[in-house]
């Protein structure tokens, strides 16, 4: 299966936890694409650092529940910390999507429940699958203004 992660930080060495994380996805499946980083501004909560985002997609034998069991525990590998709901921390895994699966669980919503209203989501993603470039698209110019690639 292909999944996209999305990866997040904004604490620390941004770059460099982004980076460390994307080189930890390949032991738990195949780096099969990798967007380039990107500045974003923050989302949610606007009173914190900006955030370094990318996105991968990993081909995985995993399932999607393990896979999230995985991405939390590589999380806490990475040094994340006690976060509050979309407040700073040092490295973000989540799962945008698993294939074509949709997902509809407490604590696993796949496709993620809130990527078609975040730049910061959809810029790196529909770098590396371009069946998403129409939704970044019909984003608010505003919001796409707010993701700039930092590298690449
Ligand atoms: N993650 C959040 C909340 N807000 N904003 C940006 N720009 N990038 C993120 O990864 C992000 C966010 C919670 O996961
Ligand atoms: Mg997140
Ligand atoms: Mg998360």
């Amino acid at each position: 299966m292909i999944a996209a992660i999305g990866l997040g930080s904004n604490l620390g060495e941004p770059e460099g936890n982004v980076e460390r994380a994307i080189g930890r996805l390949a032991e738990i499946g195949r780096v099969a694409a990798r967007s380039r980083l990107y500045w974003t501004e923050p989302w949610g909560v606007a009173d914190q650092p900006v955030f370094i985002n990318a996105v991968v997609l990993l081909q995985t034998s995993l399932g999607a529940r393990e896979l999230l069991g995985e991405l939390k525990r590589l999380e806490g590998e990475l040094g994340r910390g006690d976060t509050f709901r979309w407040g700073p921390r040092e490295i973000d895994l989540d799962i945008l999507t698993y294939g074509d699966a949709r997902i509809d669980e407490t604590d696993l919503v796949v496709p993620h429940a809130r990527l078609f209203e975040r730049a910061f989501a959809l810029g790196p993603l529909a770098e590396v699958d371009p069946r998403f470039r129409e939704a970044y698209e019909r984003l608010p110019a505003a919001e796409r203004a707010g993701v700039r690639a930092a590298s690449g």
